[in-house]
């Protein structure tokens, strides 16, 4: 019998490629006498186009050709991200009559060297008619100004009836509060910016190598946009530098890139500048929600109502649609009678909205947190108090929600109380009170949220689901191939951990493969944090029934009955109970025929994962400057099958989530310009702006998959967001303030620091 490495700190088999030689990007694929392509993109957030004059650009040096979107007029527009949106709201590959938002391309230059599209892009002369620009979504949803007349309304979608909000919903309640608060627009900045390389081959197939989350749902993106049938595309995903929800799919430019190398019958490449990748790339969050929350003075939240107003960008993408799941997960971990939520979402000429780490989940956390610390100051009692009396009691039996959630397993009330332990939550209140007492310049606060998010999310036919194979090679190796799409999670270690556990082959001698459409043409990529519920679920699976074929040609080998062997996964052989001499190895096994299983595992459902979330910070009273000081999480993940992996996962999502908080934020100019169209305007969070980061554990099982495992990977973002940003609002309470919205800036907190001490 061989002891599980199941739940062990494997070491990332990952890294030491990455350390050394580095990654191979898709920037980094050789493609001999490829072509480079060069997007011109729109300097206007609105504007009719005039004329796109690319004659200029066509006689400067190394131009071998140039397109607009007249050019493209044969290709299918983006494909909807949603049956139900409104059908004149698509984007063309290449802008045509109007351009909506400053970055969309309007025409491409081709050039033999990358430098010389930079220069001839220049020469391109695009007129415009500047058209009224509708930047702020309340403005796009009052009506004024139309993206696309054809449409009659600026709205891309909505969810739930505004009109049949109910009037009583907060009648007998003792204590009201309504705020609207503002979920700011974010970039995922991927350390690897937007790419492509594509080759067209003799027979009519063509390979592009795109960074994505998922070749499979790529890969129909593209074959939709190109107009060509799916298998005429293999996709393949070399390393990828980061995704974080924003490389789904495909882009426009993916295709456009492909549609190139076709029409020049030469290879074609595109790697985006970091300007570009800022401008252009989707956004996230940028969600606008009024709060009213309502019950009574001992604490008891009674009623929760949440309004969204949902900015899409300028072509509704996948962003137009997270207000559901906002929706969905709304009153949280929380047991409040009455509740309510509806969505709009509306276009604005600004860079459209997709997913962002934590998608639509964040954003319902973020609210109903700001929601019980509005309630709480108002009722004039500690924010952690008032969370123990309304969290969901303990529950090991599914749980559904008002909102259609079935919350699989949850322990709320627990994760809360340790987090608060683990920060030592009476000494820090303690520090607060001396501190505010002495009038210190810095003061402190402390900021909680509890959250519970949903993993694993599916529309697929019969509950979500992902496949894997499994095969064992004569050799004693072995080989994986996943549905699934790493970009940093660490499949490559936990995959290979899975079937090494099973099959007794060393994880060093396992190969995991993803990102092939051509050897793995089904698969659901990785996002929502679906991997390791399904995908390693799946290769798990593989591996047990790999087994089973292999212990039926054992037996049948042996002429013994198959019930009669044993698997010693130490020594890699069947044997037969009793007599440990006779031994059938996999090896030989796999020798006399190949030996491979594809399995696909099937999830009831998606999964819930819960935790809680301290943070301490101090503000700078007479700067505003906030300093992050400590984090303190529970994250409850189900069982953990790598803690050091899902620890890397916490780590990553809470940076991103504080940054969120105190820093980070997409602006844009009253005509719709972009004022962060670099790093050097956009305030992107470094290791220098975090404290180390505290973790406690905790480990609620989930019945929906054999692992117990659920997600992990967009914790850290759901809960420390609303943590950070009530830790600041707690800090300067004592001085009349009830609201800050992200991010807290020195200069926000300044201005409400002053709007407090002047009455406003
Ligand atoms: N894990 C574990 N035990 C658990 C849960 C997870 O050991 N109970 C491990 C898994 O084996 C895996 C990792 O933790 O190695 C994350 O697993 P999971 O929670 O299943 O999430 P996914 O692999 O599906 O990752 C998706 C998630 C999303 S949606 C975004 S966005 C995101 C993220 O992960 N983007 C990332 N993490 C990122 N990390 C990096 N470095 N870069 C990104 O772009």
């Amino acid at each position: 019998m061989t002891v599980s490495i199941l739940g062990t700190r494997v070491l990332r088999t990952e890294d030491p490629g990455f350390l050394t030689t580095g990654g191979v990007y898709t920037d980094d694929v050789k493609l001999p006498g490829a072509l480079h392509v060069h997007f011109v993109r729109s300097t206007v957030a609105h504007a009719r186009i005039r004329s796109v004059d690319v004659t200029a650009a066509l006689r400067a040096p190394g131009v071998v050709a140039a397109f607009t979107g007249a050019d493209l007029a044969g290709l299918a527009p983006v494909a909807p991200p949603m049956p139900s949106m409104n059908p004149h709201m698509v984007q063309p590959l290449l802008a045509r009559d109007v351009v909506r938002f400053v970055g969309e391309p309007v025409a491409v230059v081709v050039t033999e060297d990358r430098y010389q599209g930079e220069d001839a892009a220049e020469l391109v002369d695009a007129d415009y008619d500047p058209l009224p620009a509708v930047v702020d979504m309340v403005d796009a949803a009052a009506g004024s100004g139309r993206l696309f007349p054809d449409a009659g309304t600026n709205v891309a979608a909505s969810f739930g009836d505004a009109d049949a909000l109910s009037a009583g919903l907060f009648d007998g309640c003792e204590v009201v509060v309504s705020r609207t608060i503002v979920n700011q627009r974010i970039a995922p900045a991927p350390m690897e910016t937007r790419a492509a390389a594509a080759v067209w081959g003799e027979d009519g197939r063509l390979t592009a190598w795109i960074p994505n989350q998922g070749a499979q749902g790529t890969r129909a993106a593209l074959a939709a946009m190109l107009g060509v049938e799916q298998d005429l595309v293999r996709v393949i995903t070399p390393d990828v530098g980061g995704a974080f929800g924003a490389k789904f799919g495909a882009d426009p430019e993916h295709a456009v890139v492909c549609w190139v190398a076709r029409q020049l019958g030469r290879p074609a490449r595109w790697a985006e500048t970091r300007n570009e990748n800022l401008i252009a790339m989707t956004h996230g969050r940028a969600q606008r929600q009024t709060v009213t929350i309502g019950g009574s003075r001992d604490g008891t939240v009674q009623a929760y109502r949440l309004e969204i107003l949902q900015d899409a960008g300028a072509y509704p993408k996948f962003g137009a649609f997270l207000p559901m799941l906002t929706i969905m997960m709304a009153p949280g971990p929380y047991a409040i009678g009455r509740a309510e939520a509806v969505a709009k979402s509306v276009v604005t000429n600004t860079t459209p909205v997709g997913a962002y780490r934590g998608a639509g989940r964040p954003e319902a956390t973020a609210a109903v947190e700001r929601a019980i610390d509005l309630f709480a100051a108002e009722a004039g009692l500690d924010p952690a108090e008032v969370r123990r009396k309304n969290l969901l009691p303990r529950f090991t039996e599914p749980h559904r929600t008002a909102f259609g959630a079935v919350y699989d397993s949850g322990d709320y009330a627990a994760a809360l109380e340790k987090a608060l332990a683990a920060a030592g939550y009476q000494d820090l209140r303690e520090e607060q009170a001396k501190r505010r007492a002495a009038g210190d310049v810095v003061q402190l606060g402390i900021g909680l949220s509890c959250y519970v998010e949903i993993t694993g999310p599916g529309a697929e036919e019969g509950g979500p689901n992902e496949n894997a194979t499994v095969e064992v090679h004569p050799d004693g190796s072995a080989t994986i191939l996943t549905g699934t799409s790493p970009h940093g999670q660490g499949h490559a270690t936990v995959w290979a951990t899975l079937a090494s556990d099973e099959l007794g082959i060393p994880v060093d001698k396992i190969t995991v493969k993803w990102g092939d459409t051509d050897l793995i043409p089904r698969g659901g990529g990785t996002g929502g944090s679906r991997s390791l519920q399904l995908g390693g679920a799946a290769v798990q699976q593989a591996s047990r029934e790999l087994l089973d074929v292999a212990r039926q040609r054992a037996a049948s080998e042996l002429e013994a009955s198959a019930a009669d062997l044993v698997f010693d996964a130490g020594r890699g052989a069947f044997t037969v109970a009793g007599d440990p001499d006779i031994a059938v190895p996999l090896t030989r096994l796999a020798a006399r025929e190949r030996l491979f299983v594809r399995a696909v595992f099937r999830a009831p459902g998606p999964t819930f994962p819960f935790g809680a979330h301290v943070a301490v910070v101090e503000v700078d009273t007479e700067t505003g400057k906030v300093m992050l000081r400590r984090m303190v999480t529970v994250d409850d993940a189900g069982t953990v099958i790598n803690p050091l992996l899902a620890e890397g996962q916490r780590h990553g999502g809470i940076a991103q989530g504080a940054a969120q908080a105190f820093l980070e934020e997409v602006v844009y100019d009253a005509d719709g310009n972009p004022l962060t169209a670099t790093f050097a305007d956009y305030p992107f969070l470094s290791a220098t702006e975090v404290p180390s980061f505290e973790l406690a554990d905790m480990a609620t099982p989930t019945s929906y998959n054999p692992l117990g495992a659920k997600g992990i990977g967009e914790a850290g973002t759901i809960g420390s967001t609303p943590a950070v940003q009530n830790a600041v609002i707690d800090a300067v309470a004592h001085l009349g303030v009830r609201h800050i919205d992200m991010p807290a800036s020195p200069q926000r907190v300044w201005q409400a620091l002053r709007s407090a001490a002047a009455g406003d």
